[in-house]
């Protein structure tokens, strides 16, 4: 070989090596992950464009970025969706998993040691906020330090607000938290928790004859409230709190990369809509907390531009399950809305709209505007696809359901990166279903959660079409809305998902 060939060959070679480097060099964009309760897929106007609420800001952040059809929560209710998000794990793999906290809640669904989202992102530099409801469970203890659990007003009566919480988000991987420990509005302690205190605690009993009568007004228990915490605000304190945490990261740590976990209160009922939002939408108070929930998030997108943060920062937002019975039920008598829709069930039921809800990821540069994809995703990917951003390689005893994304969100995935979906339904481990391409197993009868012989939801029953089979059969592709089981006609295939879930439950996991 003659000399200049080989030099440039060398070159070549240093090139393409230097290349390589700077391509594995994990880029760290900022994280701003938004969590909306209760928000159903039909709720939200890109999601369906009979929606009577304008989410004018859901709808551009779709634009500027990628939607997702076909993204579900890890469950059908707050707590073990949430702790499932926290954790990239499916939380009927955790003892307690299918519970949902109420009262002062915990203790803590996570247990000691485990490797949580904020936890990871932590290692990676990143300084770490959590604001707002948190529900995966804390401790707080009596005078004697006795560790007071659940319970209602009489537990909230017990509490020794002078001794640090234990167990919260600041056990978790978070630096700061600021919050509720369960639903800011609905759970016996309406106070709010600064990091591991609550440094106002509640001394009164609530008045609720103040507050706003209306059909999505229940939810609102007889708890006791601190002077401070307004209960129709709790979301503008919020997101004052994330906007201050904006502000003081950029004046005081720029260099580091952050993860915001935003959780509003909104719109988990009572629909408590903040004084500059009532009346603003065409669809009743609950039409007015989801237009304000939208709002907030095109406040928080308004702070990163302020700061110059948008371009650098991945924002995700979600819901932690379907819509509510009272929410879906009168929207659609007195409103002409489905929060629902298109899909059989809400909250609490294994059917779609339990768990199917939107899913919005912008990140400028890397994700292609306007973008949808039908990728079967859960939020429980979420832990995988900030590992795999962020250059962090997982261990095996954790995010044992998550998948990473990145694939999907660079345009760059041509098959499924699940192999299947598990969710579970409101009596955890008794109501799981999976789903692996258009076919989806319930291992249970009925809804797995609501009742639909009595009450509200009576209307809304479908006939049962194979009512000796122990499970249930779908086929999505056919029949989205399922209305017909198909379990007797193909046992085989209901055999199989069942065996597929059985395996997924005894090998602790579904990431290879
Ligand atoms: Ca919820």
């Amino acid at each position: 070989m003659n000399l200049l060939p080989r030099i440039l060959l060398l070159v070549g070679l240093a090139c393409a090596g230097g290349f390589a480097l700077a391509r594995a060099e994990p880029s760290k964009p900022n994280v701003l992950l938004i969590l909306a309760d209760d928000l159903g897929y039909g709720d939200v106007r890109c999601y369906n464009n009979a929606s009577k609420v304008p989410t004018p800001n859901l709808d551009r952040l779709a634009g500027e970025g990628m939607r997702f059809t076909d993204a579900h929560s890890p469950a059908t209710v707050c707590t073990p969706s949430r702790y499932s998000l926290m954790t990239g794990r499916m939380a009927f793999r955790a003892p307690n998993g299918g519970m949902v906290f109420t009262g002062v809640g915990g203790p803590s669904l996570i247990e000691p040691g485990r490797l949580t989202l904020p936890a990871m992102l932590k290692q990676q530099g990143y300084a770490t906020a959590a604001i707002g409801k948190w529900h995966v469970g804390l401790t707080v203890c009596d005078t004697e330090g006795r560790p007071i659990h659940n319970g209602s007003l009489e537990a909230v009566k017990r509490i020794d607000y002078s001794r640090r919480i234990e167990g919260g988000p600041l056990d978790h991987g978070f630096d700061r938290f600021f919050g509720t420990a369960c639903c800011p509005t609905t759970d016996w302690l309406y106070a709010f928790i600064d990091g591991d205190r609550i440094p106002v605690p509640p001394v009164k009993p609530l008045d609720r004859s103040t507050l706003p009568k209306h059909p999505y007004a229940n939810d609102c228990r007889e708890g006791l409230i601190a002077p401070d915490f307004p209960m129709e605000e709790v979301d503008m304190v919020f997101l004052e709190k994330s906007r201050k945490f904006l502000a003081q990261h950029v004046r005081e740590t720029p260099d580091r990369p952050f993860f915001l976990y935003h959780a509003t209160q909104a719109v988990h009922l009572p629909s408590f809509a903040g004084k500059d939002f009532r009346g603003k939408s065409p669809a009743g108070p609950h039409g007015d907390f989801i237009h304000q929930f939208d709002w907030i998030v095109g406040e928080l997108m308004r702070e990163l531009e302020k700061h110059g943060l948008a371009e650098n920062t991945i924002v995700l937002v979600s819901s932690d399950n379907g819509p509510e019975i009272a929410a879906v039920v009168h929207m659609r008598a007195d409103h002409d809305h489905d929060g629902a829709r298109p899909w059989r069930g809400i909250k609490r039921d294994s059917w779609e709209g339990g768990h199917r809800v939107p899913l919005i990821v912008r990140w400028p540069g890397r994700i292609k505007s306007g973008t949808t994809s039908d990728q079967l995703v859960c939020l429980t990917d979420v832990m995988a696809t900030l590992a795999s951003i962020t250059g962090f390689a997982l261990p095996r005893d954790a995010a044992e359901d998550s998948f990473d994304l990145l694939p999907v969100l660079e345009g760059k995935a041509t098959t499924p990166v699940r192999p299947y979906l598990l969710t579970q339904a409101f009596a955890g481990a008794k109501t799981l279903s999976i789903r692996r391409g258009d076919w989806k197993y319930l291992d249970h009868r009925g809804s797995g959660g609501n009742r639909y012989d009595a009450g509200e939801l009576k209307p809304f029953a479908l006939t049962e079409s194979d009512p000796e089979a122990p499970g249930q059969l779908y086929d999505l592709a056919n029949d989205p809305g399922e209305t017909t089981n198909r379990f007797s006609e193909n046992p085989e295939i209901a055999k199989e998902l069942r065996d597929l879930l059985e395996q997924s439950r005894n090998s602790g996991r579904s990431r290879p």
